[in-house]
């Protein structure tokens, strides 16, 4: 396109140096004159020349006009030309290499992604040409934060991966630039969240005053946990987060959990009922208190609220995540357990009936710290203690839907302390 305004020039521009006396006139272009023989004037002998001036005059009345209107340098055509063909403009024309159609896709992170800061994490996609062999191509790797994370040659197959652990904290678009030997280019990009840990709430001094709230029974220990009952019968406590609001979607928490010390005079340790950590979704602190302190007590661990855990002969229709520790068998009391054992359930929405999830926890009536962190990815929900896996499956249909966050704990007849500390929570970017 670019050299369509420039054939005029090249072509009508001797004519015009002819007509000018720069050139010998020899362009074909000129009429060649016609010669008469055998004129007499006189006894003379004249040759007469014969010379078409109107071809001439008009010939070169026409190379002027047409360059007059596609005059050397840039003219209408030329400026719109450059202005709309960014190919013109990005590749130099020092570059001869024939142009192919490069393509470019990433395959790894998922658009949506949520990574934690700090974490390695591996870049994939595949850079294709229909010209040059992958070994040709450059991909360069770079991230509208960061700049540009890496450079690499994609290999046979055209795979090409980059390990980066360096992403700053933030939404990310991370961009892959396919480049063929011509300078043609394709870009692929995926946007993501780099997220950190909160800082964490260690609970090693007072919460009296802050953002947490006591309920019930619940204390501040002064040895630096949250206690929900106390190692004392019929108790009912929560502590939670009255200020900030865990977003939805997918999350991580992690806590430590201590419960025990319930001693019979026959040396029987097993005691009750358990706790839980609880994520309510209401918009404000009078919902969430009203939630709060309408929860029973027992076997509903101070978060059930609907179904076997009816208040008042009313099931509340509430939007809640709970994960328990629960280390007493209800069978009807009001509510239902699925085994004998010291167990940890997922929960939803009140019900202290319906496990969705559920693992044996035997060893953790031993009142020592237990770490547990709990991985929301979409519908799956992994679950460790003491670092090892105890759940990691999906529960159909189910959605992290954030809310204000805290913990409960119960006791009947028999009784345990029921302890929680060094709470974090993996905060979620929200990705474009
Ligand atoms: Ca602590
Ligand atoms: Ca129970
Ligand atoms: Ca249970």
């Amino acid at each position: 396109m670019a050299t369509r305004g420039l054939h005029p020039h090249r072509y009508t521009a001797p004519l015009l140096a002819c007509a000018l006396g720069l050139l010998a006139c020899s362009s074909p272009t000129t009429q060649q004159p016609s010669v008469t023989s055998g004129d007499t004037m006189g006894g003379d002998t004249q040759l007469l020349v014969d010379v078409d001036l109107s071809g001439d005059v008009s010939g070169l009345q026409d190379a002027v006009a047409a360059d007059v209107a596609d005059a050397p340098g840039l003219d209408a055509a030329d400026v719109s030309d450059a202005a709309v063909d960014a190919a013109d403009v990005a590749v130099p024309d020092v570059n001869t290499n024939p142009k192919g159609q490069p393509s470019a896709q990433i395959t790894a992170p998922a658009g949506g992604a949520v990574i934690e800061v700090g974490k390695p994490v591996t870049l994939a996609g595949v850079a294709t040409d229909t010209l040059y062999a992958s070994g040709q191509l450059t991909a360069v790797w770079a991230s509208d934060v960061d700049g540009v994370l890496g450079t690499s040659t994609p290999d046979a197959a055209g795979q090409v991966t980059l390990n980066v652990s360096k992403l700053s904290g933030g939404q990310h678009t991370l961009s892959l630039t396919v480049t063929e030997p011509s300078g043609l280019a394709a870009v692929a990009s995926v946007s993501i969240g780099v997220c950190s840990w909160s800082q964490p709430d260690t609970f090693d001094t007072t919460v009296t005053g802050g953002k947490w709230k006591t309920y019930g029974d619940a204390y501040f220990d002064p040895g630096g946990w949250l206690e929900m009952t106390g190692n004392a019968q019929s108790k009912k406590g929560a502590i939670f987060n009255t200020v900030d609001f865990v977003s939805p979607g997918d999350v991580q928490l992690s806590f430590k959990i201590a419960t025990g010390g319930f001693l019979t005079s026959s040396g029987q340790t097993k005691g009750a009922d358990g706790f839980a950590l609880s994520v309510v979704n209401v918009a404000t602190v009078a919902e969430l208190e009203n939630y709060i302190n309408t929860a029973g007590a027992g076997g509903c661990l101070g978060y059930g609220v609907a179904g076997d855990c009816k208040q008042g002969g009313v099931s509340m229709s509430i939007e809640s995540f709970h994960i328990e520790i629960d280390t007493w068998q209800n069978t009807g009391d009001p509510n239902y357990d699925p085994t004998p054992d010291n167990h940890i359930g997922i929960m939803q929405n009140g019900d202290a009936s319906n496990h969705y999830l559920w693992a044996s926890v035997p060893f953790i009536e031993d009142l020592n710290w237990h770490p547990v962190t709990v991985q929301i990815t979409g519908d799956v929900v992994r679950v460790t203690v003491d670092g090892t896996e105890v759940m990691n499956k999906s529960i159909p249909n189910f959605k992290f839907r954030g809310g204000f966050i805290g913990f409960s704990g119960t006791t009947g007849w028999a009784t345990n302390y029921h302890r929680f500390d060094d709470l974090q929570i993996l905060q979620q970017c929200i990705v474009k």
